[in-house]
C-alpha cells in the first residue's frame, strides 16, 4: 500500500467549538503526518470550487454559507492508506449513520454542521490539496 496524503479540513463549527486540538491529536494517535495546516477565512469562490460536484444540488448555497461563515482549519495529512482511513475516522455524512467512537459521531448531530471535511478519493485528495494549498507543501 503506498502512502498516501489527503485534504482535512475543520469545519467554521469544529473551530468555533474548540475541537481541533482533539482531531489533530486523533489523527496523530493514528500515527499519520500532518504536512500543511492553516487557520483562514475561506473566500466564497474557493468555496463554491472546492464543492463544485454540489453545484445542482438543493443545499449548494447552505453549504457555501456555511464553509464562509467563520475561520476553518485546512490540513494536508501524510500516510499509508490515509485517503480511506481517515473517512473511516471522521464517520458517515449522515448523522443517524456516524457511528460513535468517529469524529462525526462524537461531535454531530447535523448533516450541514458536521465538524470536518476529508476527501473521499484519490483524484479528489489531489484536486483539493493543489486548490487549498497550491506550491506551500511541506
Ligand atoms: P462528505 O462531507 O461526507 O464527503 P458529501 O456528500 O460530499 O459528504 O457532502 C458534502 C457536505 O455537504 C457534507 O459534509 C454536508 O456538510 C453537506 N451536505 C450533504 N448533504 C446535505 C444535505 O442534504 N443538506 C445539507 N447539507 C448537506
Amino acid at each position: 500500500m503506498a502512502i498516501e496524503r489527503t485534504f482535512l479540513m475543520v469545519k467554521p463549527d469544529g473551530v468555533k467549538r474548540q475541537v481541533v486540538g482533539d482531531i489533530i491529536d486523533r489523527f496523530e494517535r493514528r500515527g499519520f503526518v500532518m504536512r500543511a495546516a492553516k487557520l483562514m477565512n475561506v473566500p466564497r469562490e474557493l468555496a463554491e470550487k472546492h464543492y463544485e460536484e454540489h453545484k445542482e444540488k438543493p443545499f449548494f448555497n447552505e453549504l457555501v454559507d456555511f464553509i464562509t461563515s467563520g475561520p476553518v482549519f485546512a490540513m494536508v495529512w501524510e500516510g499509508e492508506n490515509i485517503i480511506k482511513l481517515a473517512r473511516v475516522m471522521m464517520g458517515a455524512t449522515k448523522p443517524e449513520e456516524a457511528q460513535p467512537g468517529t469524529i462525526r459521531g462524537d461531535y454531530a448531530v447535523t448533516i450541514s454542521e458536521n465538524v470536518i471535511h476529508g476527501s473521499d478519493s484519490p483524484s479528489s485528495a489531489e484536486r483539493e490539496i493543489k486548490l487549498w494549498f497550491n506550491d506551500e507543501l511541506v
